[in-house]
């Protein structure tokens, strides 16, 4: 408090007290609670002396004061300043990025504004930073959501859900897209489309989506909402309806914990849903299989045939007036069928697993 720091002053120790703080706190910051004691301690020792202590050796005879420490002592008391400090006050910042870059949906600006608002750690941003709930989230489950989902633990996640899905909704079909489509062995998240027969928009199937997301919630095997399903914004001209959030697999026998108690804590996953009407299903196939550079070289090419590419659909390139102002809607060309979009764009079939970019 003020109080000590006034004390500190008059200490002939005061340079060297002041300096060993800043490393402390800086130790601190990047939660190293055994370095921040050691500190801690050291400085508590400096304050109780009545003579400026110079030296590695009379700073080691004190109490709590480790040889490492003693050599600080002597190198703070002869240059007043400490080597290690100059590097310690910004060494770490690409790492701190990195690491804040990691959290669920946070991007370079956001990371950026919080080292400058000198935050360090994960645990800074949760006990200071103002977050949104689901930056706390993605801190709260970072190692969960970083780790990568194993294809076996994919494949049994959906199976529960396609039971589930079938008890509401025979005639509801799903599949598993991203990079699971593709065939890797591991997955950042589940995709999950979601299409039935007849249907030409998701506003379709927005009903049949928040059945399912209730019941799902109701048995422990969604576990957090991180984008909800907005039913106005389905349909033919919104973006499509997802639902995007994390989900664990229930033990048996329920979403409650079981007694013996031990068993290892299941692993947060990212899970999407995303619904497509019948009439997209092919537009949508492709663009959710991806991956997102052979999604990229698909779009272009259609571009220099005169056409578009969407999640939509594949459509002849639209009329434009002056200023490249839209003046209509380009004329659908094909949407269901994936294959017959290859086609049409003359590309030779790949199948899922020969879409890596
Ligand atoms: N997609 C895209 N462009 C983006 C994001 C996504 O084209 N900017 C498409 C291609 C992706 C698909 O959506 O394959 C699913 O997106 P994911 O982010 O889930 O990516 P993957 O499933 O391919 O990989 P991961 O295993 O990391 O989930
Ligand atoms: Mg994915
Ligand atoms: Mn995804």
């Amino acid at each position: 408090g003020t109080k000590d720091k006034s004390a500190d002053a008059q200490n002939p120790n005061a340079r060297t007290i002041e300096v060993l703080q800043s490393m402390c706190d800086y130790y601190t910051r990047i939660n190293d609670n055994w370095r921040t004691l050691a500190y801690r301690k050291a400085i508590a020792t400096l304050r109780r002396q009545s003579t400026k202590i110079m030296t590695e050796e009379e700073a080691y005879r004190l109490p709590n004061i480790g040889r490492r420490l003693a050599a600080k002592i002597e190198e703070i008391a002869c240059t007043n300043k400490l080597r290690r400090l100059e590097y310690a006050n910004d060494e770490p910042l690409d790492q701190v990025l990195e690491t804040f870059l990691k959290i669920y949906d946070v991007g370079t600006s956001r990371a950026n504004k919080w080292i400058a608002q000198g935050f360090r750690t994960l645990d800074d941003l949760l006990q200071r930073a103002d977050l949104t709930p689901n930056q706390r989230i993605g801190i709260e489950r970072y190692e969960d959501l970083n780790t990568r989902i194993p294809r076996d633990e994919v494949t049994a996640l959906f199976e529960y859900v396609k039971r589930e899905a079938a008890q509401l909704d025979p005639h509801v079909e799903l599949l598993v897209g991203g990079s699971y489509r593709r065939g890797s062995d591991s997955s950042g998240d589940i995709d999950i489309i979601v299409t039935k027969k007849g249907t030409s928009s998701s506003a379709d199937l927005v009903p049949f989506l928040e059945d399912l997301i209730a019941v799902l919630t109701r048995k422990g095997f969604l576990v957090a909402t991180l984008a909800a399903l907005h039913a106005h914004r389905a349909g033919k001209d919104g973006p499509g309806s997802k639902w995007h959030g994390c989900c664990v697999l229930p033990r048996e026998g329920g979403a409650s914990s079981e007694s013996g108690g031990d068993a290892p804590r299941h692993i947060w996953r990212r899970i999407d849903f995303l619904l497509v009407p019948e009439s997209e299903y092919g537009a949508a196939l492709i663009y959710f299989t991806g991956n997102d550079i052979f999604n990229r070289s698909m779009r272009l090419l259609a571009s220099k045939k005169g056409m578009r590419l969407n999640q939509r659909g594949l459509y002849k390139e639209v009329m434009r007036g002056k200023n490249r102002v839209k003046v209509a809607e380009g004329e659908l060309l094909e949407g269901r069928d994936e294959k017959r979009i290859f086609e049409l764009l003359g590309v030779k079939w790949r199948e899922p697993w020969e879409r890596w970019c």
